[in-house]
C-alpha cells in the first residue's frame, strides 16, 4: 500500500518536511490548525497514508474513514465545541477540493449556517 505521494502538501506536514500547528497526533491520523481558518476553530485531520479523497479513504478499508471521523470529534471535543460543530470532506475540485490528501474539516466556535456556500 502506498503511504506517501512526493508531491503531495499535506504527505510534507505528515513527513515534519512543512510546517503546521499540530494539535493532536495519532498513529494513523494526524490534526492540524488550518491556515486559512473560515471559524474560530478550523482543523484538519488526515490520515498519515497518502489517500486522494473520502470515497478512495473508505476503499481503503480497515476503518480508516471511522479513524478520521472519530479523530475529529475527538478533536472537537478538546477544542471546546463537542456539542456543536461542523464537519466537512470537500470532494472533487467542484466541491471546492484543493488537496488531494483527504482531510476533515473541524469547523466550530461560531453559528454555522445551511445550505452552506
Ligand atoms: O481544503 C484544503 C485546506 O488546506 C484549505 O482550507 C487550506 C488548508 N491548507 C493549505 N495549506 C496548508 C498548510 N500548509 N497548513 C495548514 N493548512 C493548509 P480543501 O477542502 O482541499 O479546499
Amino acid at each position: 500500500m502506498a503511504q506517501r505521494d512526493p508531491d503531495c502538501l499535506f504527505c510534507k506536514i505528515v513527513a515534519g518536511e512543512v510546517p503546521a500547528e499540530i494539535v493532536r497526533e495519532g498513529e494513523r491520523t494526524i490534526a492540524f490548525r488550518d491556515i486559512n481558518p473560515q471559524a474560530p476553530t478550523h482543523v484538519l485531520v488526515i490520515p498519515r497514508q497518502h489517500v486522494p479523497d473520502v470515497g478512495s479513504a473508505a476503499r481503503v478499508g480497515g476503518g480508516l474513514v471511522d479513524a478520521i471521523a472519530a479523530e475529529a470529534a475527538e478533536v472537537a471535543a478538546a477544542e471546546g465545541i463537542g456539542d456543536a460543530f461542523r464537519l466537512v470532506f470537500n470532494t472533487g475540485s467542484g466541491a471546492g477540493q484543493t488537496v488531494f490528501h483527504v482531510h476533515a474539516h473541524v469547523l466550530g466556535g461560531r453559528g454555522m449556517e445551511w445550505p452552506p456556500g
